[in-house]
């Protein structure tokens, strides 16, 4: 590989695929890597702090691979904002940046940035994103069980919120062509040919007029996207 992008690892989250990653990692060989966002999800980083040794692993792993000459690039995301503050610095070798430009072997000028600058409700009410990151779904069993016996001393018939959650859920797709159309125009607009991002955790590898490429995530997808040593870009997904 001449390149490879990984973002949205979410790191001392639980839902992170930190084995997956491991393997990836193990089994990669480039010039450089560039990490594009939400590598450690800091929204965790409070209270009770999950951070397994297999989490710290990675941080050691991408380390090394700078250590070991590989050009590592690290652009910050939403999850891990407070890394902007170090922009243009180098941290153990790994460069960070805000967004940065990257150079295929056949001449395409690509933008990378993590996307949550592409992201309405995310520019709109952060707070709400967050608070929508806190919930899950052992979290709306017991929010569901306390409406339902609300609504039951009222006489009304029981509702259910999961139901709701996976039509919204399914209404995103809707909101991911929106954020595919805002990246890549804003992308048009500074003069790139293409963008590379992650954030919505829907991989994508779309060679248009101008190129959308989306890493993907490491919590469903374990997919990353490589660059072949003649500038074709693609993704990869990790088995295991
Ligand atoms: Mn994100």
């Amino acid at each position: 590989m001449r390149s490879a992008f990984i973002s949205d690892t979410h790191l001392a989250s639980r839902g992170c695929r930190s084995g997956a990653i491991s393997a990836f990692l193990d089994g990669l060989e480039c010039e450089r890597l560039f990490v594009v966002g939400d590598f450690v999800d800091c929204w965790r980083l409070r209270g009770k702090v999950y951070f397994p040794s297999s989490h710290l692993e990675i941080v050691m792993r991408v380390l090394d691979l700078a250590d070991r000459g590989v050009e590592v690039t690290y652009v910050p995301g939403n999850h891990d904002a407070v890394a902007h503050a170090y922009d243009g610095q180098a941290l153990g070798g790994v460069r960070v940046m805000s967004e940065a430009v990257h150079q295929t072997a056949d001449g395409r000028r690509l933008w990378i940035v993590h996307g949550d600058q592409f992201d309405r409700i995310e520019r709109s009410a952060p707070l709400v994103c967050m608070i929508g990151a806190a919930a899950n779904e052992h979290f709306l069993h017991r929010a569901n069980a306390a409406v339902n016996q609300w609504r039951e001393r009222r006489g009304k018939p029981s509702v259910s919120l999961l139901a709701e959650l996976r039509a919204n859920t399914k209404r995103m797709t809707g909101a991911q062509r929106e954020f595919e159309y805002e990246a890549t125009s804003r992308a048009a607009e500074a003069g790139h040919d293409g963008v590379i991002c992650g954030h919505v955790h829907a991989p994508a590898a779309i060679q248009g007029e101008v190129g959308y490429f989306n890493c993907g995530d490491w919590i469903d997808s374990c997919t990353a996207l490589v660059e072949d040593l003649d500038g074709e870009l693609r993704l990869v997904r990790q088995l295991s």
